[in-house]
């Protein structure tokens, strides 16, 4: 249970705090969408003799990225067929995808949908004239489940009155695997392979926000699903504004850290999401183009994504760029390059396309539809409604800037970097794409170290899940981690450090800290440790000058990944003397960490790659353009522990859906 902060101000830390080991089957890290739904799925199949833990650093019911809430969940399969929803992922990321992944998804996630509207969640539906009945006018009308019609804004996606769609699902989530089994404010920081045996996973550590407190857990499997990397570059708010970003600023990278210190195999770490977001405010734009068929006009208020210099433009990127619908990077590729010459800014034209819409409708229903533009921002990124507020922004009368945004690395929304996992044990799935345990058997999703499993952002290769599709990846992930237990009753984990060792190396910001504060007058300043924000300010702006970030309107060359990846070798060594005087110090410690690793690995792959497989995402200036003879395969990259050392290899990308 999420213990209350209970005096004023933050936590302090002590030098020594207390130690509470735990040993259960299953272990679930992170609480956000994959995770509820591991939880949601796995008592249903553990045995009366299995135990499960849940760890997450925050409070589920607004943890992760849907703590504030959504207005659409965006995967919804009905009455699509799975194999066009692989095809769409397909062109969406530029023809490199695990097919096999996505139709494994595909198969389940409605299911998922049809329990968060059983639990409660509200989903908007078609009357028989064609009108959209959101908020209890829809439930009024059946379920899905039952036959009734979402209100589709594109192909996929359907419309939620979401404001509470995580606490919904939380709640599912606890009431399955019982409070007593879930330690939230509980910042995981590494994860312990098996003393005895290789490449096997036995455990994590990690620490109370709340109590001075170390978590030792061991585990026969575990699964680590704690979202992907926010705040690894510079956000476009700078000063009272550098809280905003898009993503969840809580996620930190921690997934692909943690796996890949532990030497799981990364995929496609150089894919990168750069959202076209209203600027400053982050709201998201695909309700504006589907659901209210906006457009966006360049500086001059042409409607250039639709010109014929764009057409030819994406000529240069077929068959993705040519396709029904042109893939998200490269509709940025059009607005960057509007930018470039000099005609922007870019405007979202929410005037003239609320007025189209208002033409067939009654005065009150004009009024519900404003409320609905309103309502999108307010159910999912608040502070976006706020900003209008601020700018006076009406948006029946007021057109609003439209920018991609700061890079952000995720594996569910429309990007694909994340874990290399294995395929589904079916007949239809290559050799190549299963990953064999030590027992010789296959687990889906499980990645390249034994008993280790992932999901959501963590999964690669696979993009456009979503919310719907993240939570019903951690329920197939549930059954896997089950039966993998089940398989290895036999073992049980143990740990090659002692318990002092695992404290030693948690605390360390803090006893550094104790140890030389007094030194200085002003806490902050100190020549014997530095501070995780300043350590965030050094790490922003290497990435953003050098990385591809927003300064250089997302270019890198050779030589400036040659000079990042200096910067980031020093900022690893530095990170030695980090310094935390209280217990949220200490995970902002922690989080800075965990994003000098994840960046590193995102540019390493970017070096690696000798192409632009994703213009509009990134750019490397000496390989302009895609190289499909040499470039059309996965990159992987592995992380040998024991060395200290990297591996970047290629890895065969084989068609499994005929186009
Ligand atoms: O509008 C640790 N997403 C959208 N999905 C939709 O279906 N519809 C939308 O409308 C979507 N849009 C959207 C979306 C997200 C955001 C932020 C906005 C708008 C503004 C995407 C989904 O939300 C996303 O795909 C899933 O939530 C991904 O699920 P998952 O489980 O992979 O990540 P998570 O939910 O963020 O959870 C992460 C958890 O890990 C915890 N955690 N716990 C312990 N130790 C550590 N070291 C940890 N580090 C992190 C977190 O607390 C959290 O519980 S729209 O843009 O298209
Ligand atoms: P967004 O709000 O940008 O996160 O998008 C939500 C959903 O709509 C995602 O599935 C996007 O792929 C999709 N989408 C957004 N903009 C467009 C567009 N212009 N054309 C087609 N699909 C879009």
């Amino acid at each position: 249970m999420a213990l209350p902060n209970k005096p004023l101000g933050e936590l302090i830390a002590v030098k020594d705090p207390e130690i509470e080991e735990r040993e259960v089957d299953v272990l679930i890290v992170g609480g956000g969408m994959a995770a509820c739904g591991t939880a949601f799925e796995v008592k249903k199949w553990l045995g009366d003799d299995q135990t499960v833990l849940l760890c997450d650093k925050a409070a589920m019911e607004r943890s992760g990225a849907v703590a504030q809430g959504l207005s659409a969940i965006n995967t919804y399969i009905g009455e699509n067929s799975v194999e066009d929803y692989v095809r769409m992922v397909r062109n969406d990321l530029m023809g490199i995808v695990r097919e096999d992944l996505i139709y494994s998804l595909g198969c389940h996630v409605d299911d998922s949908v049809h329990l968060f509207e059983e639990w409660g969640l509200p989903i908007w539906k078609l009357s028989e004239e064609g009108k959209n009945l959101d908020g209890k006018k829809g439930q009024k009308v059946g379920t899905l489940k039952g036959g009734a019609k979402p209100v589709r804004t594109g192909k996929w996606q359907i419309m939620i009155n979401g404001e509470s769609y995580k606490r919904i699902v939380a709640e599912a989530a606890k009431l399955a695997i019982g409070e007593e089994n879930i330690l939230e404010r509980c910042f995981i920081v590494e994860l312990l392979l098996d003393a005895n045996n290789e490449n096997q996973i036995a455990g994590a550590v990690g620490f109370s926000l709340r109590e001075n407190i170390v978590y030792i857990i061991k585990c026969k499997t575990m699964m680590v699903a704690c979202g992907g990397a926010v705040n690894i570059y510079q956000p476009r708010s700078v000063g009272e504004g550098k809280g905003r970003a898009w993503y969840p600023v809580w996620n930190a990278g921690s997934t692909y850290t943690m796996c890949m210190k532990v030497g799981a195999e990364l995929s496609m770490m150089e894919n990168r999401f750069t959202p076209a977001r209203f600027k400053d405010g982050y709201g998201p734009v695909g309700a504006w183009f589907l659901l209210f068929k906006a457009q966006t006009l360049n500086g001059l208020g042409e409607a250039f994504a639709g010109s014929d210099a764009a057409k030819a433009e994406l000529e240069n990127y077929a068959p993705y760029g040519t396709a029904a619908i042109t893939p998200t990077c490269l509709r940025n590729h059009l607005m960057l390059f509007e930018m470039k010459e000099g005609r922007g800014p870019i405007m979202m034209d929410t005037v003239s396309a609320l007025a189209k819409l208002g033409e067939t409708m009654s005065k009150k229903e004009l009024k519900h539809l404003e409320s609905e533009a309103w309502e999108d921002f307010l159910d999912m990124t608040c502070g976006q409604a706020n900003l209008w507020c601020a700018q006076d922004c009406e948006p029946e009368k007021k057109n609003s800037e439209v920018m991609p945004t700061e890079p952000y690395l995720l594996g569910s929304h429309s990007g694909c970097c994340g874990l290399w996992t294995s395929g589904p044990d079916l007949d239809w799935v290559p050799d190549a794409y299963k990953i064999k345990a030590d027992n010789g058997k296959v687990y889906n999703r499980m990645t390249t170290v034994n008993g280790l499993f992932t999901a959501g952002d963590g999964v690669g290769c696979s993009g456009h899940k979503f919310s719907s599709g993240s939570h019903a990846e951690g329920r197939l992930v549930a059954k896997m981690m089950v039966r993998y237990a089940k398989d290895h009753a036999d073992f049980t984990p143990s740990l090659a450090q002692s318990n002092e060792e695992l404290v030693d190396l948690v605390y360390k910001p803090v006893r550094t800290y104790l140890e030389h504060c007094s030194y200085t007058t002003a806490v902050d300043i100190n020549p014997n440790y530095l501070k995780p924000k300043g350590m965030m300010y050094r790490m922003m702006k290497a990435t953003h000058e050098y990385g591809a970030g927003t300064a250089t309107f997302y270019q890198t060359s050779n030589k400036s990944l040659e000079i990042v990846m200096d910067l980031l070798q020093t900022m690893r060594e530095d990170c030695e003397k980090l310094a935390a005087s209280d217990l949220h110090e200490l995970m902002r410690a922690w989080e800075i960490y965990h994003r000098i690793w994840t960046v590193e690995s995102h540019l390493r792959h970017i070096q690696f790659r000798k192409e632009t497989r994703y213009p509009g995402f990134y750019y490397q200036s000496d390989h302009p353009g895609q190289d499909d003879e040499n470039w059309f395969c996965f990159v992987n990259s592995k992380y040998d522990p024991k060395e200290g050392k990297w591996d970047i290899f290629k890895k065969d990308y084989i068609k499994i859906f005929t186009d």
